[in-house]
């Protein structure tokens, strides 16, 4: 991570310009412009995913059209789950709060869902529902 900011007057503005998009994605998936309105009634069906330091189990799911809850369970490390597609769905769990359960609706199509946690993707953390 340090060596990413090897040149001096290059890394002062790429730290800035780092802190202000996190600051933008939060305000954009707590308060900002597209609150996350989960669906109402019962789950059809539920997915459970597990999370660790670098990927998903399973990372690849199906699952028919409608209302599903996921569940997401932390065995190691902070991490969260969203769904591309779905914006500010976010399930968070972490050391001390392992467990996190919310409910989407989603047509047939195959979604991708990650971790956003910086650096955790391209880590690894990444996988794919196929609704059908
Ligand atoms: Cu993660």
């Amino acid at each position: 991570m340090q060596g990413r900011f090897g040149i001096r007057r290059i890394g002062i503005w790429g730290a800035a310009l780092v802190v202000g998009s996190f600051v933008f994605a939060g305000c954009g998936s707590d308060s900002g412009g597209t609150p996350y309105v989960a669906p109402t009634g019962p789950a059809i069906k539920t997915l459970s995913i597990s999370a660790k330091n670098f990927s998903f189990a399973p990372d690849t799911l199906t699952a028919p059209a409608g209302i599903l809850q996921i569940d997401l369970t932390s065995s190691a490390g902070n991490h969260d789950l969203v769904i591309e597609g779905l914006p500010g769905f976010q399930l968070e769990v972490s050391g001390t709060d392992t467990k996190a359960s919310g409910k989407v609706s989603l047509k047939k199509g195959k979604y991708t869902f990650y971790c956003d946690i910086p650096g955790h993707r391209s880590a690894g953390m990444e996988g794919t529902l196929t609704v059908t």
